[in-house]
């Protein structure tokens, strides 16, 4: 029997092509373009190919805009290729509902209209309103779908979207620079520099990736950072700091930046600052359920960043910061740039966790080290148990 190229296995018990592994491949690349635009929706990147060649493609480029799958759809047609008996590889299940606040219509509806025969997909959408019900709607229609290609690769691509979905909080990725014995300033609080400029250019390609970075109050006093980006072009995050009593200095360059609505201040209850500030363009939002002075309660920190369509947060520090995070289990990613310094004493990225034996240390998986710089960048993840 000859068989064509396109159709030989990616592995002999895979029910997928090496041609359907490819295809997929470069969905999740196109989808990574839309990174940093795309929020609180996911990344998504579609392929539409047939007997081995592709035919037309498209990601989502930006929050609001049209769907991957309408996009490779759409770049088919203007080609004047027909669509009929094609297969479509999409990085995310399509979409199959409308509602008041859906800005785009069911990418299921146009699939379905196309002549599409086949849809290939790497992860189910976990929101409510599709979450299996693409995948059957298209099935019900006659399309051939087959689920789970790259779907370890898919689930990376949008660990923030299906974060929010599982746990109901957005994604939290930690982010420490420290001395190689674990400190991430001197005793008086200095902390400039401990990484070098290739670590700190990798931060800010992170931040603008993020929808939020946050810090406590130690740490807009001890550094007055500007949580920018600068080092490399791309969009600011929101800026959070968590200061129960509202007592940042007026001075905080965190205050006066142009983009000063997107500084966002989080305090115990009512204040007599909080009109100022607002007044002077920054946001501040009151905790009901905080106690001034007693630390903010995490869970409903990232419930009311949730609400506001945050869906992703790296915390900058300080080390009461990082530790309750890590405390609470708040926490999906950490990230820890080790430069080649030693202090002997000052300020830990991490402490009081209070572990009576190893046996009580938190674990990480998911585990890799790299070379950034002058710096090894360790990174790790939450080992979720029973879920
Ligand atoms: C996207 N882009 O390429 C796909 C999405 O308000 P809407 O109409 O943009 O719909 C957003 C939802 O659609 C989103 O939460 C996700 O479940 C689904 N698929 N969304 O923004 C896409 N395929
Ligand atoms: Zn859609």
């Amino acid at each position: 029997m000859v068989t064509s190229k396109h159709l030989q296995k990616a592995s002999p018990d895979s029910p997928f092509s090496a041609f359907d592994q490819r295809c997929m491949e470069r969905a999740l690349v196109l989808a990574r373009r839309g990174a940093g635009n795309t929020s609180p929706n996911p990344l998504v990147g579609a392929i539409i190919a047939r007997d081995g060649r592709v035919l037309g493609e498209g990601w989502h480029r930006r929050y609001g805009g049209k769907h991957a799958e309408a996009e490779a759809l759409d770049a088919v047609c203007a080609t004047g290729q027909s669509l009929a008996g094609a297969d479509l590889y999409c990085t995310l299940e399509p979409c199959c509902f409308t509602g008041p606040l859906k800005r785009q219509p069911p990418c299921t509806q146009g699939i379905i209209t196309s002549g599409i025969r086949r849809v290939v997909i790497a992860n189910q959408d976990p929101h409510p309103a599709v979450n299996g019900k693409g995948i059957r709607v298209l099935r019900e229609a006659g399309i051939i779908v087959q689920t789970g290609l790259l779907s370890a690769a898919g689930e990376k691509l949008n660990q923030d979207f299906f974060t929010f979905h599982r746990r109901n909080r957005p994604f939290v990725h930690l982010k420490i620079a420290q001395t190689l014995d674990g400190r991430i300033a001197a005793p008086g609080g200095d902390a400039r520099w401990i990484t070098d400029t290739a670590a700190r250019r990798l931060v800010h390609r992170l931040r603008s990736h993020y929808d939020a970075v946050l810090v406590g109050r130690g740490t807009v006093l001890a550094d007055d950072p500007e949580l920018t980006v600068r080092l490399v072009k791309g969009r600011n995050p929101l800026r959070v700091v968590l200061d129960s009593r509202l007592s940042l200095p007026d001075t905080a360059k965190l205050l006066s930046l142009p983009d000063r609505e997107k500084t966002l201040i989080i305090c115990s209850g009512e204040h007599p600052r909080i009109q100022n500030l607002r007044d002077c363009g920054v946001g501040v939002l009151p905790l009901e359920n905080g106690v001034p002075g007693a630390g903010l309660p995490l869970g409903a920190v990232l419930t009311a960043l949730g609400e506001r369509g945050v869906r992703s947060i790296l915390v900058e520090g300080g080390g009461s910061i990082f530790s309750a995070f890590l405390r609470a289990g708040l926490w999906d990613r950490i990230s820890v740039f080790i430069a080649p310094m030693i202090l002997g004493d000052g300020i830990n990225g991490v402490s009081g966790l209070a572990p009576a034996s190893i046996g009580d240390a938190l674990e990480l998986e998911d585990v890799s080290t790299r070379r950034i710089g002058n710096q090894l960048l360790f990174e790790g993840s939450h080992v979720y148990r029973n879920c």
